[in-house]
């Protein structure tokens, strides 16, 4: 792999040991849009860090993360480095003082997602990836799983900030429980991602994210065999947010997955 992903993982490292160092402090934490959706001022001190820090990595690269106002894909971000940043993906867990919260640190070039660098800094856990040169969990090989929708557990999200997208996860949900092993929620994109790239679930989906909640972790997930789609099948266009369906190798091609289409056709887009 490139030098500058070792140097962005240590970035990433810096940023963990300032989220963990946060608890025993007051957290500031603010309402953003929807219902459970917050911010704190560990969130905007960890991004800002990172735009400092990365701007040194790889000098005259663009920014969008979701803190402070950067969070639009912007004309100018289709040429060159661009870094898409989460500093806190999982910030209800993190208030609550409750693993998983991951740094979330994607880097497109020319437009296209190219590397991607998750910490979970509770369990020290490095993932990373280049593309074409695989995924890696602390400097270790990872592959997604080979089995089938059977054989596997499943993650779901729990749109925080809206009732009906709730409901209509729930929905979905129910309609695996009875294909999968089991379904499961963490409250952090970025680390359900992973947990696909590292073959430990089968999947996840959820029905709205922001660019900053998949740009790392598709690149991860991709590169360790697995497959990440709109609800409709369609290719991301990684130039905002999207539903997405996230699944290892074997689950990719198994005719037991279900049709998620439906689901985003129920939900009626409503927001707290
Ligand atoms: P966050 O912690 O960075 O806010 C949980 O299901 C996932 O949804 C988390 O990755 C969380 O990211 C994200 N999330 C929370 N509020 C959201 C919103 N209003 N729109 C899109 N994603 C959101
Ligand atoms: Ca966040």
């Amino acid at each position: 792999m490139d030098r500058i992903i070792y140097e962005i993982e240590d970035a990433a490292r810096q940023a963990g040991e300032i989220i963990r160092m946060a608890h025993g402090g007051e957290l500031g934490i603010e309402n953003k849009e929807g219902k459970a959706n917050f911010v704190t001022k560990y969130d905007r001190k960890v991004q800002e860090f990172l735009t400092r820090r990365l701007q040194e990595i790889v000098p005259g690269a663009r920014f969008l993360g979701e803190e402070n106002g950067m969070d639009r894909f912007l004309p100018g971000d289709e040429e060159g480095y661009l870094f898409v940043i989460d500093p806190i993906d999982g910030t209800t867990n993190f208030i609550h003082n409750m693993h998983p919260h991951v740094t979330s640190i994607g880097l497109f070039r020319d437009g296209k997602p190219w590397a991607g660098v998750v910490y979970a800094p509770v369990t020290d856990q490095m993932f990373s990836a280049q593309r074409g040169e695989g995924a890696y969990e602390n400097g270790k090989r990872i592959h997604s799983s080979t089995g089938k929708l059977s054989d596997n557990i499943m993650l779901t999200g729990t749109s925080g900030f809206s009732m009906s997208a709730f409901a209509v996860s729930q929905k979905a949900a129910y309609e695996f429980q009875s294909r999968c092993q089991g379904v499961r929620s963490t409250g952090s994109a970025e680390y359900n991602l992973c947990m696909t790239a590292s073959g430990r679930v089968g999947g996840y989906f959820e029905m709205k994210l922001g660019l900053w909640d998949f740009a790392a972790g598709s690149v991860i997930l991709e590169e360790a065999g697995g497959k990440i789609t709109d609800y409709y099948g369609n290719p991301l266009t990684y130039r905002g947010g999207s539903g997405i369906v996230a699944v290892c190798e074997g689950i990719a091609g198994d005719e037991n997955m279900p049709d998620m289409a439906p689901y985003m056709d129920m939900w009626d887009g409503r927001i707290g």
